[in-house]
């Protein structure tokens, strides 16, 4: 007989919280909701292409309702989805400039905060090319019932409870840990409902690919060129010339080689000198993942989950993938 059991992202959650026998199920309803909102930025990620249908950007469609740009859209569909959550007294987001701090009575009883980029890729929205959201939870620091300060949002990344990313990509997946362990869910479509398809993901400790913007070449530090030529060069011990594959879009450049083994680097550059990743929304969440899954993240010095920020919208160099060869560039670079 066909085995059609199937594990819904909402059965893993509550099958996990069985795990920790004082856990009050808080987490996993912050977490479902997180789940909410994906289905509802990919139903909307899904009609982007209909824009000459239903409408462009800032015009009105034939129903009359008025079109947001996908990523405002993303934005308040996280921040409405957190806050319902009853579980979460303020939000972070790419979007907004400070955090927003949920002064509703329910919410401010809520254990958790979360920093979002609610639709990572921006460059590749208008052009049906995969793009993300990704999340980081962690714990308060103020005390629960008042109102959430900054240095909330701004703690180490080795701090975070939980981190995930949706991708909207061929199929829509949700992978996430709670630092236990990588677990992906894939979308299916007709139920919808996100299904446990890649349990347990462990990324190979060495790669074959490497993914850069190689666009920046003229502007990279002396390090990352020459870690670059190294990628290109012949070895058959090690299996290189390695295959580059960069779509632009970190969720899925990190994801193809999360599965695969590779490494995901954007260095600084003159144009943006500290990188252009931001700390707080992209590199602590995946930092978690990448080490959860067996990989590594680094700004090229240091382990990225060792950085407190001290700002926000802070951005970091950023090398997250296979464990030996995040190594090798942190080598690179020291020489
Ligand atoms: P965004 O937050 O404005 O979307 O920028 C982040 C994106 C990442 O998804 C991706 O890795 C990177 O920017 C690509 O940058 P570039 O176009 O400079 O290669
Ligand atoms: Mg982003």
């Amino acid at each position: 007989m066909k085995n059609y059991n199937i594990t819904t992202l909402n059965d893993f959650i509550t099958l996990k919280q069985k795990d920790f026998p004082y856990a009050k199920g808080e987490l996993s309803s912050l977490l479902t909701h997180i789940g909410t909102a994906a289905k509802m930025v990919n139903k909307k990620i899904n009609k982007a292409g209909l824009v000459d249908i239903i409408g462009n950007s800032g015009s009105v469609n034939i129903q009359g309702e008025s079109q947001q740009k996908l990523d405002v859209y993303a934005d308040e569909v996280f921040i409405n989805a957190l806050l319902t959550s009853g579980q979460c007294c303020g939000v972070a987001t790419e979007e907004n400039q400070s955090e927003i701090v949920f002064t509703e009575p329910f919410a401010q009883k809520g254990k958790y905060i979360v920093c979002t980029d609610p639709l990572d890729g921006s460059s590749n929205i208008d052009y049906n090319v995969s793009v993300g959201s990704i999340f980081s939870i962690y714990r308060r620091i103020t005390p629960r019932g008042e109102k959430v300060r900054n240095e909330d949002f701004l703690q180490e990344g080795s701090k975070q409870v939980a981190a995930g990313y949706i991708i909207y990509g061929s199929s829509t997946m949700l992978v996430y840990t709670t630092g236990n362990g990588v677990n992906g869910f894939t979308l299916d479509p007709s139920i919808g409902e996100f299904c446990l398809s890649h349990p347990e993901i462990k990324t190979p400790e060495d790669g074959r690919i490497y993914s850069v913007n190689e666009g920046n070449w003229v502007h990279f530090p002396p390090g990352i060129k020459k870690y670059v030529k190294y990628c290109q060069e012949k070895d058959a011990g090690t299996l290189r010339p390695y295959t580059s594959r960069y779509i632009g879009s970190l969720v899925s450049d990190f994801h193809r080689n999360l599965l695969k083994g590779g490494i995901f680097l954007y260095p600084e550059n003159e144009t943006a000198p500290k990188g252009k990743l931001r700390i707080v929304y992209e590199c602590n969440p995946i930092a978690f993942i990448s080490e959860q899954s067996g990989g590594a993240a680094s700004n090229g010095c240091e382990r990225i989950l060792s950085i407190t920020p001290s700002s926000l919208h802070q951005r970091s160099p950023f090398y997250a993938g296979s464990k030996n060869m995040v190594k090798k560039i942190e080598e690179f670079l020291s020489l």
